[in-house]
């Protein structure tokens, strides 16, 4: 039977990204949908970009732009490097790019320019990156700029008082709009939670791959969570971003 598995921020951990499609045994009829920040962490930048793109070859695929490819795609056009994406796992994604050949790399920059901002699914399911501010929903956004950097989404769905009926005047606009929402961007470790965690309809998938977490998948339907080993453990050489 046909499932759709939402991942969550990989950050260059291909090692986990394998674990985890093995151990939820992918098959080729589920569909995947990626919540982006593939790049920026572990040293598998690159490879996690090129896997991927050999993945959608086998299965029906939906990859999201998260603000860490904005950051190597606009390195990769224009050559120029700055201090704050080389700190926050900028670094590994240069190295890991220039072991790749020009020609590669020019399917990546294909790969990242078609990435999608926002997808809505035939069940009015939201998934994007990081949010949206519009009261009217995505399509309605002035700039892009919140599909990748967002967090005030997130924050409010976290202290949203769950007595508050949705017909009630306080209750949040964008919060009513679909029926559920899957996003990354913000690590739920950081809240003290090891698991893809929900709230007031918006699950968070990004179980802080990038840091000490596992990378992780859930079953849109059935709320079954899968699991890598925690990503540092399978890149025991490796910094990480801290
Ligand atoms: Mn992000």
């Amino acid at each position: 039977m046909s499932r759709t598995l939402v991942i969550g921020d990989i950050h260059g951990g291909l090692r986990a990204l394998i674990q985890l499609l093995e151990r939820a045994e992918v098959s080729p009829e589920d569909r995947l949908i990626f919540l982006g920040d593939y790049v920026d962490g572990w040293s598998d930048s690159a490879n996690v970009v090129s896997y991927l793109m050999e993945l959608a070859r086998e299965n029906s695929c939906i990859f999201l732009r998260g603000n860490h490819e904005e950051l190597v795609l606009r390195w990769l056009k224009t050559g120029k490097t700055y201090d704050q994406w080389l700190e926050h796992g900028g670094q590994a994604s240069l190295e890991s790019y220039a072991r790749l050949s020009q020609h590669e790399i020019d399917k990546h920059i294909d790969f990242f320019e078609q990435l999608y901002n926002f997808y809505i699914d035939q069940d009015n399911r939201l998934y994007l990156h990081a949010g949206f501010t519009h009261a009217r929903g995505p399509e309605h956004e002035y700039t892009d700029v919140p599909f990748r950097w967002d967090r005030t989404l997130w924050e409010q769905a976290l202290s949203l008082d769950p007595t508050l009926d949705k017909d009630h005047p306080h209750f949040p606009s964008r919060l009513k709009l679909f029926e559920e929402i899957y996003i990354g961007h913000t690590p739920v470790t950081r809240i003290g939670e090891d698991k893809p965690y929900g709230k007031s309809g918006v699950w968070n998938v990004d179980t802080g791959a990038a840091f000490k977490g596992k990378l992780s998948l859930i079953d849109v339907d059935t709320k079954k969570v899968v699991q890598s080993d925690p990503v540092y453990e399978l890149y025991p050489d490796e910094p990480g971003r801290n």
